[in-house]
């Protein structure tokens, strides 16, 4: 009888590199410390009745105070590179001008950390934590913000490559802050704007990263690489024919053409714009230039997907997922690993990009500790194991997928969830900021060991 499989089984390339992905405001706490500036997350967390139990991240994971033992866990995953992000109002506590160094140089400190560890810093510059005074102007409504945002990106980019980071993001989620923040009104600032505020907003928003990648590129090394995390719809044919597949083509193009599509070519779809009609955004040549300059990378935040299939009139259609549809802990986390196949693959057919990270993928799950105080979360497991072959198999058949991070290292403040679904692959108490490493943690740090889906 076979007892030994061969180890190459869902291997994956040798350079590939395994990370995690945290975000400022989800874990640093220090809210108030050494000079930082309010943020538009402070104003809609500490607002009363806004986020259950009225969590806010004024602690948070304390990783501000804590970022040393953080990264000794990472050690301990093996992962070679972490994913964080600077929070704007501690470098910049006014949105524009002066830079406070104190906020500087806590993330000078966490990097020198990292490198000491021999893991690679990920540096994201915006991950939704936009200075109130700027959203007292406006926030993304106001096109100043795009240009407040690349003179934050040329300051804080140009810091972090002296201390050695050569990886930097933008912005994370174009969708995400600009539809849950003013749209739907769930994240901060929590407005609810018309079609026609949001399609100009959301031009504002694919114009902060266009500014802000030009304006890393003038303060980095060349051979520095400068992209974005985005979350494409994550369009994926439901039967795997040619019709089937095509469809989810469109779908994905269409589907995200404000955002990531604007940004891989330099305009608007004519069918997004046909769609928008008198409230299509008002644009100009030198923004779409800047907006679609070519990035080194494409990072991916995948969770969950969005089920095409092919129609007539428009070329494909979105297919609702049902109540009975399987989910992870938060509603919309829907379970569909293949979206992790179609999405770099797309990415790459679509456009031709040649470096793909997937920035983002995780689950919420009801963790509990047992009666020997251990976390066995063999839902995260399932989950990011039937992910990862998906994405090995994206891989085998020639996307140029370069790494992955799980969201999230350690559980943290899942913005209007507050402390309410976890993610992390460490559990945290947060009565005493003590960190369990759950069972997903031991399966990661086999993963990337054995560099294979095992
Ligand atoms: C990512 O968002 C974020 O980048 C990260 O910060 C976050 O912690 C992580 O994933 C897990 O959520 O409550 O009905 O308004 C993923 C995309 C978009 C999913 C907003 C949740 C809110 C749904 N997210 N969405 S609702």
């Amino acid at each position: 009888p076979q007892t030994h499989f061969a180890p190459s089984s869902q291997q994956f390339p040798s350079e590939f590199l395994w990370g995690t992905a945290t975000a400022s405001y989800q874990v640093e706490g220090a809210w108030n410390v050494d000079g930082r500036g309010v943020s538009i997350w402070d104003t809609f967390s500490h607002k009363p009745g806004q986020i259950p139990n009225n969590d806010n991240g004024d602690i948070a994971d304390d990783e501000f105070h804590r970022y040393k033992s953080d990264i000794a866990m990472l050690r301990e995953l093996g992962v070679k590179a972490y994913r964080f992000s600077v929070s704007w109002p501690r470098v910049m506590p006014n949105g524009t001008g002066a830079v406070n160094q104190k906020g500087l140089d806590y993330y000078k400190r966490l990097v020198a950390a990292l490198h000491e560890a021999g893991i690679e810093p990920y540096c994201t510059l915006y991950h939704w934590d936009l200075p109130q005074v700027l959203q007292d102007k406006g926030g993304w409504q106001n096109r100043d913000t795009a240009e407040h945002l690349a003179a934050y990106a040329a300051v804080t980019s140009r810091a972090m490559a002296d201390a050695g980071v050569h990886r930097f993001m933008t912005v994370n989620e174009l969708r995400t802050f600009t539809e849950n923040g003013y749209k739907t009104g769930t994240h901060a600032p929590g407005l609810k704007l018309d079609r026609k505020a949001m399609a100009q907003l959301n031009h504002y928003a694919v114009l902060g990263h266009g500014l802000s990648l030009a304006a890393v590129r003038a303060n980095v090394p060349h051979d520095a690489l400068v992209g974005l995390a985005d979350n494409p719809n994550a369009a994926t044919p439901v039967i795997n024919d040619a019709e089937h597949i095509e469809a989810a083509r469109i779908g994905f193009r269409e589907e995200n053409a404000q955002y990531l599509t604007a940004i891989m070519e330099g305009r608007y779809t004519d069918l997004y714009l046909r769609k928008l009609g008198a409230d299509a955004p008002h644009f100009t040549d030198a923004e779409m230039k800047a907006i679609g300059a070519p990035v080194d990378f494409v990072g991916l935040n995948i969770y969950q997907p969005t089920y095409v299939t092919p129609d007539a009139a428009s070329g494909y259609k979105v297919i609702p997922q049902g109540p009975t549809f399987p989910r992870m802990l938060s509603p919309w986390l829907t379970i569909g690993p293949e979206c992790l196949y179609w999405a770099p693959t797309f990415t790459a057919q679509i456009w031709g990009v040649k470096s793909i990270y997937i920035t983002e993928n995780g689950a919420s799950a009801e963790d509990r500790l047992d009666a020997s105080g251990q976390v066995m979360d063999v839902d995260r497991v399932m989950y990011i194991r039937n992910y990862l072959s998906q994405l090995q198999r994206a891989i085998a058949d020639g996307a140029p997928v370069r790494g992955y991070f799980v969201w999230s290292l350690m559980d943290n403040y899942e913005w209007n969830d507050g402390y309410s679904k976890r993610f992390g692959l460490v559990y945290v108490d947060f009565a005493t900021q003590k960190r369990i490493p759950k069972l997903s943690a031991r399966f990661y740090r086999s993963v990337v060991k054995e560099n294979r889906v095992i």
